[in-house]
């Protein structure tokens, strides 16, 4: 089973985001926005595991997220990966990486890795993807996109307490994917 460890949004945040995405569909850009309840912050990708490591992994999410405090995260700007050159996609993120998360996130591969699960080579980078690039975009194009992002986005309030961590089975379809909640974990409370 195919499957990732992510922070679920508030229906607010996703809404605002779901309406930045309307505003920018106007545009004849291949662009596949990510569906409204799609909307997620990734905290670690487990790519295709045996259904039987399951309750192991949920052992080590847990042993995690009982010591690490709940947080307060601030989206509030706009990004591309990897680079506005070759630009495949589009998020919202933050400046004010919250230590919590940045722990979170790098307790995950250390304890995952040992459980077998391979280690992400990049360093995280806390951002929720609202849109993947089918095929690249003159520079001129997307530099309007990040603006209108940044315009749309100016005096939305993007903070959010976030309060647990869910465990998520990603199915690949032809309508792209669906995601089902597996379990969650509570963070201690702060
Ligand atoms: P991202 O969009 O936040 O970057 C569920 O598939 C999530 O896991 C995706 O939204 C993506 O996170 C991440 N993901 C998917 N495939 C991946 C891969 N091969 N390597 C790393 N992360 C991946």
């Amino acid at each position: 089973m195919r499957a990732f460890i992510a922070i679920e949004l508030p229906v607010e945040i996703k809404n605002s985001l779901s309406r930045i995405q309307e505003k920018l569909k106007i545009e004849p850009l291949k662009i596949n926005w990510v569906k409204p309840q799609n909307l997620h912050l990734t905290l670690k990708f487990l790519g295709d595991i045996p259904p039987k490591q399951l309750n192991e992994i949920k052992q080590i999410i847990s042993g995690i997220t009982r010591i690490t405090s709940g947080f307060e995260i601030k989206l509030n700007t706009p990004g591309v990966f990897p680079d506005m050159a070759a630009a495949r996609i589009i998020w919202i993120g933050t400046d004010q990486l919250p230590l919590e998360l940045k722990q979170l996130a790098e307790q995950l591969e250390i304890k995952l890795a040992v459980s077998g699960i391979p280690r992400q080579e990049k360093t995280f980078s806390a951002h929720i993807t609202i849109g993947r690039i089918k095929s690249l975009l003159l520079l001129s194009d997307l530099e309007k996109v990040i603006d209108k992002i940044k315009t749309a986005a100016a005096g939305l309030n993007w903070g959010f307490d976030c309060k647990k961590v869910t465990l998520f089975e990603s199915t690949l379809g032809p309508g792209g994917p669906a995601y089902t909640v597996l379990d969650q974990f509570n963070l201690k409370i702060a």
